[in-house]
């Protein structure tokens, strides 16, 4: 029995022993297995990453369908840099704008006015008009007061007897008995005296239309020509500036500089030429190119000398003729020249025929008054009135505008 018993346990012992080798085996294989597992599934998810991107060529087959993108993405593509370009643009809009109100679109936005201009000649009528509303009546004393204030404005004598003598037989026409009436009505007088005449500037269908500046030294001639090149180019006009004044180089380049400025041609001859010669050719240049006007400028020449104005009739003739027209002949007066002014505007007119005047620098003086002389004694109409030197000053002229602005 003891021997039996020792049997078993050997046999068990067997058992168990060769149990636990085979579990140790399957563990280890299974181990095996789970180490051996992981390797094998990337190796397999890697192969389909592989033929994947042998499907990206497919992809690239969409560009064979080309003709899809090329309706949506096309059209899409442009709208939409076109809406960054956009804030590019407005960007860029306003420096245009600025560029120009720096030469002259000011002329538009930034026009003189004769009230911020005319300041001198308000402040010199401003004690006498004040004196005049400070009493309860109108006595001889008041009209002594409009006199002087008149003449010191350079109205001269006889325009002013004549504007009063109106005056004083509208006053008992009307019954006019309050001062405040009485400059009323004198202002009013004056407006009307100063809108008589044609103050427009003529141009005419045809051939380039010719307008010729004259007046005496350094009233503003050459300056007038560029303004009112600047002026009608940016009405839409082809001026050629005919550069007339043949005695100084320096004139020349003077209106070079504005030809440039303006973009206007401009037509020169020789130091010391003809200018009648210079307008000519001048006419034929503008004639060629279809151009609207040629400015014809002119040396400044005293009134009273013969040769000089005999000159003159030359060149107003030149202009005269086809393929040419000569529609404004406009004479250059400073306003601070006074009553001389009024000399200069006969002598010229019986020379050439003046059709109106251009009044320079009425922005200077307190003296504007010449203004009424030349209109109510030789009924030439100012037609335009230089407020500064910039391109932009030169504005026609408006005689309610100015009267208001030197009477309040
Ligand atoms: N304040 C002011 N100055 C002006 C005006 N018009 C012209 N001037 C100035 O007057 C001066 C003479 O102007 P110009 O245009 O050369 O005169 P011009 O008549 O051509 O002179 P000449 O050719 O020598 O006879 C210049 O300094 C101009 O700038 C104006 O309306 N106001
Ligand atoms: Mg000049």
């Amino acid at each position: 029995m003891h021997l039996l018993e020792l049997v078993v346990i050997v046999v068990a012992a067997v058992v168990a022993v060769s149990g636990a080798v085979v579990g140790a085996v399957v563990a280890r294989r299974h181990r095996t297995l789970e180490l051996e597992a992981p390797p094998e599934a990337p190796s397999a998810p890697t192969p389909p990453p592989v033929p994947e991107p042998p499907q990206a060529p497919p992809v690239p087959e969409p560009p064979s369908a080309l003709p899809v993108p090329e309706a949506p993405p096309i059209p899409e593509a442009p709208p939409r840099p076109e809406v960054p370009p956009a804030p590019p643009a407005p960007l860029e809009a306003p420096p245009v704008p600025a560029q120009e109100a720096l030469v002259g679109e000011a002329a538009v936005l930034e026009r003189p006015r004769f009230r911020d201009r005319l300041g001198r000649a308000r402040g010199l009528l401003a004690g006498y008009v004040g004196s005049v509303l400070s009493r309860d009546t109108i006595d001889e004393e008041t009209w002594d007061e409009l006199e002087e204030a008149l003449i010191r404005a350079d109205v001269g004598v006889a325009t002013t007897t004549r504007l009063l003598e109106g005056l004083r037989a509208q006053v008992r026409q009307e019954g006019i008995r309050r001062p405040d009436a009485l400059v009323e009505a004198l202002k009013a007088g004056l407006k009307k005296a100063l809108a008589q005449g044609d103050r427009s500037l003529h141009l005419e269908p045809g051939g380039p239309n010719v307008w010729l500046f004259v007046g005496v030294n350094g009233v503003g001639k050459t300056t007038t020509v560029g303004k009112v090149g600047m002026r009608e180019a940016r009405a839409g006009r082809h001026v050629v500036m005919a550069a007339g004044d043949t005695f100084r180089a320096a004139a020349v380049e003077q209106l070079g500089l504005w030809a440039a400025r303006v973009e206007a041609d401009l037509v020169r001859g020789a130091e010391g030429g003809d200018p009648g010669s210079v307008v000519f050719d001048a006419v034929v240049r503008a004639a060629s190119r279809q151009a609207d006007l040629v400015l014809a400028d002119t040396a400044g020449r005293l009134h009273t000398k013969t040769n000089l104005m005999e000159e003159l009739r030359k060149v107003r003739r030149i202009a005269e003729r086809p393929p040419g027209q000569l529609s404004e002949v406009l004479l250059v007066i400073d306003a601070t020249t006074g009553q001389n002014g009024l000399i200069q505007a006969r002598q010229f007119t019986d020379a050439v025929g003046c059709t109106g005047v251009v009044l320079t620098k009425l922005d200077g003086t307190a003296k504007g008054g010449i203004a009424l002389a030349i209109q109510v004694e030789l009924g030439l109409p100012i037609k335009l009135v230089g407020l500064g030197e910039g391109a932009e000053d030169l504005v026609d002229f408006d005689p309610d505008e100015f009267v208001d602005a030197i009477f309040t």
